[in-house]
Formats: structure tokens, C-alpha cells, sequence
């Protein structure tokens, strides 16, 4: 095992990543940004290293900032937690050339899988289930059209180098395509700087739903079910959930296992998530692999008491994983709430400042994973997580209902600082999302009602 772990980090996960390595018996070291001096990891992780100014490029970004706080440190491995440089198979690539592991599959695994369209290639010859379209780059405009009609519409273009919803474009009539396919690729081109598209089918209104892996270097590899992820506003994730209500265990174990094939026929190694889409018919149609430890991670911890970054460190370190696929069951239900300092009254604008009040909740199966405590100031520099409220019960109802009562007891305020608990206690309280019956486009559909409702009363 490793004696000492680099946190190549801030925020939430590294005050998480900390928490397993001290849990293991590893020594851990923060780096910081001049605007994280003042953060908790700092003061929990048992040394930390100051690697640059606030902007992330110059810091948290910064290779050979990281390597020497490794280099300096003695560090042993790197965890890059998600973000940052945590799907980089060039920074994974320098980690191992200096003599660190790198947390996280090989490089050239990473490599192969954050390319959308070799994934579709690579996962499909695995047998797992995708929906019709192209497993190469389309080449021409004319080659879309004729792979369009076969396909037949709606399809969608994609770009090879994008993921989690950008760089994409819904076509629904043939005379949209030509136009179509030229915008997405230029588009890649100057957002990713890799013109390459593919074309599958569209799925309109589907489930997002994932299923959570971790494969060691022994050729094992772990299924730990599925969190549905379909409350998303313009792709960030608001609330996600474990189990789906929409599988049963067959379909359960059928998807997991497919899940865990198709990650060791590429030679995948770590912690991981292969992102589907559920149709209203229980299908699932493989969309992207991600490569790191994911945010929603504790509510898959949360139905099956293992803990993801202890595996994960663990399987890094070279160990076999620590259960069984037999040994982990399902029990109850979480949900995790995403706590942002952004104001949704005005589109969900960040909304930086310092803390004064921090209260979180407690009491019986609430979690709460975060950095912030009362004079905490929350940084215009870094994404505006502040907070993952999880909670778990024996059941989907009782679980919102053990929620709302978490929520109520959050208290967080400073001048100028909105959160996203407000918007969190709507959603629970609503019929269709209490129901269960969500899909992607749900929050839209919420949103608007609530417009509608918010000017119906001030009419
Ligand atoms: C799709 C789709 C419908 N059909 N692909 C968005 C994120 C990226 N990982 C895949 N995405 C989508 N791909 C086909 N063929 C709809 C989405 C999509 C979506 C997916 C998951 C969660 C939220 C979403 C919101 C809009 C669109």
C-alpha cells in the first residue's frame, strides 16, 4: 500500500479523498491555491504544499506545479479526484514517468475511452447495448446525409473529443443535415480542436442513468449498481439518486455486468462510470465512459457500504479489489442534493462571497460531503459546489422525505452568497418528480411551470 498520497485536488473531494487516505493508514498532502490557503484539507491532510495563484490554470492545472509538490513531499501516488487534470492521460503519463502512480486506468486506457467514438467502437465489440449510428468519424456532409436516412430521424451529431452534452447537435429533417453537420464540426474544431463527429440515432426524453464500476489489476471487476442522474439542468447534475426505481434486479445484473466487460476488454483499471441512456422501454443505449471517481460516488456508497476511494485507492496501489461482485448488495435508497452557490432566480448565476452562516444538518443516515464552515469564502475562481447533502432510507419515499427535513435544517448565508437549497425544496415537493416518473428533460418542464406560476400570481 501506499505510504503517502498527493491530492492533486480542492474543495469537497479532497477533503473525501483525505478522509479515505487517513481511514487507510496513508499520510496525505494538500496542494493549495493562494485562494484554498484557508481551506479544510489544508488543515486535515497531514502536510500541503502551496502550488500557485488562484486561476486554476495556473495552479490546480499546472503539471509541473503538482509533480514538485509530489517530488517535494516524497508522495508515493496522486489522486487527481474529478475535474482538473483527473482524465488527462498526458498528466497520467507524466505521474508514472516521475515515478508516481497515477490514481486512475493507464494512460493509453484513458486515452482510448475519452475518445467518444472509439468507446462506441471498443464497448459495442464488448456486447454491450447502443443505439443505431456510426462507429467511425463521418468524413462528408454527403456521408451524413446517406448514414442519416439509414439511421433514420431524429439523429444527433456528436463530436468525437466532447462529452457531458457539448459539441452536440439534434437533427430532425433531412434539409437540416448538411448545415448541421458543418456547425458541429466546426464548432469541435474550435472548442476541442478535433473536428471529428459521429451520428447516432436521437433519443428523445430518456433516463440518464450510470452504472458504477472498479476493475484491479487482477483482471477483477466490481458492479456497484446504478444512480439514475435525470434531474440535470443544461447538463449539471441537481439531484441524483441510487437505485434506479426503473430497473429490476435482472435488468440490474444484466447492465452491470455488461458494464464490468466491456471496461476489462479494454484493459481498464480503477474506478469508473459508463453512462447510459434508459428508454421508456427499459433499454439501455451506451453513451460514454468517465474515467474518474464522480461526483454523485456517494450514493452508490451509500446503498452498498463500500467505500469507492478506499477501493479505489486500493486496486491503484496494486491489491486486489476488497468484495466480491456476491458480496455487495443493494439496500434501500439515496438520494444526494447538489448545494451550489449560484442563485436560481437568476439562472443559476454563481454567486461568490464569504460565509457567515454554516450550519449543516445531522441526525440519523444524513451525510454531508463538503469543505465550507462559517467564514469560509467561497471563490469566484472554481465551480460552485459547496456542499453534497446525501441522504438514505429504506425506500424512494422516505428518502425525500428524510431530505426535506435535511434541507430545512441547512443553513448557509452571506452577503451577496444564494444557494441552491431553496430550488432543492421544490423539486422534492413536486408530484411528478415524487413519483418517480423523470427524465432528462424534467428540470426544463419544471422550470417552466414555475415561470408560468410565478407570473400567473403576479398577474
Ligand atoms: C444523447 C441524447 C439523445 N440521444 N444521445 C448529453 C450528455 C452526453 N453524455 C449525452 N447526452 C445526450 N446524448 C442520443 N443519441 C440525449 C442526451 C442528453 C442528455 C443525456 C443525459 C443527461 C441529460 C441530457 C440532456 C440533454 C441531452
Amino acid at each position: 500500500m501506499f505510504e503517502k498520497v498527493l491530492i492533486a485536488n480542492r474543495g469537497e473531494i479532497a477533503l473525501r479523498v483525505a478522509r479515505a487516505c487517513r481511514e487507510l493508514g496513508i499520510k496525505s498532502v494538500a496542494v493549495y491555491s493562494s485562494a484554498d490557503a484557508e481551506s479544510a484539507v489544508v488543515r486535515f491532510a497531514d502536510e500541503s504544499v502551496h502550488i500557485g495563484p488562484p486561476a486554476s490554470g495556473r495552479s490546480y492545472l499546472h503539471i509541473p506545479s503538482v509533480i514538485g509538490a509530489a517530488q517535494k513531499t516524497g508522495a508515493d501516488a496522486i489522486h487527481p479526484g474529478y475535474g482538473f487534470l483527473s482524465e488527462d492521460p498526458y498528466f497520467a503519463e507524466i505521474c508514472a514517468n516521475e515515478g508516481f502512480t497515477f490514481i486512475g486506468p493507464k494512460p493509453e486506457v484513458m486515452e482510448k475511452v475519452g475518445d467518444k467514438a472509439t468507446a462506441r467502437e471498443l464497448m459495442q465489440k464488448a456486447g454491450l447495448p447502443l443505439l443505431p449510428g456510426t462507429v467511425d468519424p463521418v468524413a462528408t456532409a454527403d456521408d451524413a446525409r446517406t448514414i442519416a436516412d439509414e439511421i433514420g430521424y431524429p439523429v444527433i451529431i456528436k463530436a468525437v473529443a466532447g462529452g457531458g452534452g457539448r459539441g452536440m447537435t439534434v437533427v430532425w429533417k433531412p434539409e437540416e443535415l448538411a448545415d448541421a453537420y458543418r456547425a458541429t464540426r466546426s464548432t469541435a474544431q474550435v472548442v476541442f480542436k478535433d473536428s471529428a463527429v459521429y451520428i447516432e440515432r436521437y433519443l428523445q426524453a430518456p433516463r440518464h442513468t450510470e452504472i458504477q464500476i472498479v476493475c484491479d489489476e487482477h483482471g477483477s471487476g466490481v458492479y456497484f449498481g446504478e444512480r439514475d442522474c435525470s434531474v440535470q439542468r443544461r447538463h449539471q447534475k441537481l439531484i441524483e439518486e441510487a437505485p434506479s426505481i426503473h430497473l429490476t434486479p435482472e435488468m440490474r445484473k444484466e447492465i452491470g455486468e455488461k458494464a464490468v466487460n466491456g471496461a476489462l476488454s479494454v484493459g481498464y483499471t480503477g474506478a469508473g462510470t459508463m453512462e447510459f441512456l434508459l428508454d421508456q422501454d427499459g433499454n439501455f443505449a451506451f453513451m460514454e465512459m468517465n474515467a474518474r471517481i464522480q461526483v454523485e460516488h456517494p450514493v452508490s456508497e451509500m446503498i452498498t457500504g463500500v467505500d469507492l476511494i478506499q477501493e479505489q485507492i486500493r486496486v491503484a496501489a496494486g491489491e486486489p479489489l476488497s468484495v466480491a461482485q456476491d458480496d455487495v448488495e443493494f439496500q434501500g435508497h439515496a438520494i444526494e442534493c447538489r448545494i451550489n452557490a449560484e442563485d436560481p432566480e437568476r439562472d443559476f448565476v454563481p454567486t461568490a462571497g464569504r460565509l457567515e452562516t454554516y450550519v449543516a444538518p445531522g441526525g440519523p443516515w444524513t451525510r454531508v460531503d463538503s469543505h465550507c464552515y462559517p467564514g469560509w469564502m467561497v471563490s469566484p475562481f472554481y465551480d460552485s459546489l459547496i456542499a453534497k447533502l446525501i441522504v438514505w432510507a429504506p425506500d424512494r419515499e422516505r428518502a425525500i422525505d428524510r431530505m426535506r427535513r435535511a434541507l430545512a435544517e441547512f443553513q448557509i448565508s452571506g452577503r451577496g452568497v444564494k444557494t441552491t437549497i431553496p430550488f432543492h425544496q421544490e423539486i422534492l415537493a413536486d408530484a411528478q418528480f415524487r413519483s418517480g416518473d423523470v427524465t432528462t428533460d424534467f428540470v426544463e418542464h419544471f422550470m417552466a411551470a414555475r415561470q408560468s406560476e410565478t407570473a400567473a400570481a403576479a398577474g
